[in-house]
């Protein structure tokens, strides 16, 4: 497992739970991506193993009802009751893993959600009493490049009354091949020419940790663009931000010491498909990128945004042409300056 066995948590705040395209279904069965595709969680497709203290149900809930889950419903995955485990085969190309895991409304028991790869846990909820607690359901992401099996496991926690859990919007991600070799020398260059541009003041980077929703058609990374290597914006390179692949969400709360708001958006020089990025502070557009193409012909722009008093960022990057192909793009050099720190 590579670097990306670390979880990337993801997922729907509260205030967003309605208006989120984290958790729309999508379209078709499996959506072809470049040379990759997401293929969905089937309850009996590629099953090693799957157990369910009352059954496990295609789609819904295991109550049979609609999965729903702190008010947000989800038309795709798997709905168990604890103590459950379903152990799926990793299709031999999947490069990724997206769930999102929780207890559904009708819960009322006590689970511990567990995600294990080649049985080693990558991912846990920790205790979820009942729904009266507000747990939030969150996206993960996992690497399971190269593993061989995935497991879902709820633990009943001693006692399995009401333990009704849900495993919403699972799929898989078949590779994406655009990976380029790297170059090590190439890399150590690129490194003696980082160069950020940081206003003075104290700063909180902007990382994925601290989003209540991440989507990216591919993966999110901090501070690397989405093809793995650092952030580069028409040659200009970047110590800090995140890289994504469109379609993508990012929504960040808004903390009450945050001043201001400070990132050079752009197309990521790995590649070359037309995007659009945007900016929304509560809803609001306050920054349009327009289209950008040409890698080499994007302004390098520092927003310096007045986020004081507002209480949640949207970064959206839209594949603009109706193709996905090579949409890599970066909030570069992105973090928030407290209170006190602008100019
Ligand atoms: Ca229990
Ligand atoms: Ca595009």
């Amino acid at each position: 497992m590579k670097i990306q066995k670390k979880i990337l948590l993801a997922a729907a705040s509260v205030a967003f739970s309605l208006n989120t395209y984290a958790q729309e279904p999508v379209a078709e069965e499996v959506v072809q991506v470049m040379e990759g595709k997401k293929v969905y969680l089937h309850k009996d497709e590629s099953t090693i193993k799957s157990t369910s203290y009352w059954r496990i149900n295609q789609d819904k809930a295991v109550s049979g009802e609609k999965m729903t889950m702190n008010g947000v419903q989800y038309d795709r995955g798997l709905g168990v009751h604890a103590p459950s485990q379903l152990v799926y085969k990793v299709p031999p190309k999947a490069d990724m893993f997206y769930v999102v895991p929780g207890p559904d409304a009708a819960h009322v028991g006590k689970i511990d959600m567990k995600i294990l790869v080649d049985g080693k846990e990558v991912f846990a909820t920790g205790k979820i009493h009942s729904k009266s607690r507000g747990y939030t359901p969150k996206m993960v992401a996992i690497d399971v490049k190269g593993a061989t099996s995935l497991e879902l496991f709820v633990d009943a926690l001693g006692n399995e009354g009401g333990d009704h859990a849900d495993w919403a919007n699972a799929f898989f991600v078949e590779g994406d091949k655009e990976n380029k070799v790297k170059d090590p020398d190439y890399a150590k260059i690129f490194a003696k020419t980082l160069l950020d541009d940081e206003l003075p003041g104290e700063k909180e980077y902007m990382t994925i940790e601290k989003a209540s929703m991440v989507d990216s058609h591919w993966r999110v990374l901090n501070d690397k663009g989405v093809d793995g290597s650092v952030i580069s914006i028409a040659g200009k390179k970047f110590n800090h931000g995140i890289g994504v692949h469109a379609p993508s969400k990012l929504v960040f709360p808004i903390k009450s010491n945050y001043k201001s708001f400070v990132v050079t958006p752009g197309g990521n020089d790995s590649n070359g498909g037309k995007v659009t990025m945007k900016i929304l502070i509560d809803g609001k557009e306050v920054y349009n990128s327009g289209l950008i193409g040409n890698r080499s012909d994007q302004k390098v722009e520092q927003l310096v945004l007045d986020v004081k008093g507002k209480k949640q960022m949207t970064l959206l990057v839209e594949d603009t042409d109706g193709n996905k192909g090579g949409d890599h793009a970066s909030w570069a050099g992105a973090y928030f300056l407290l209170s006190g720190g602008a100019k």
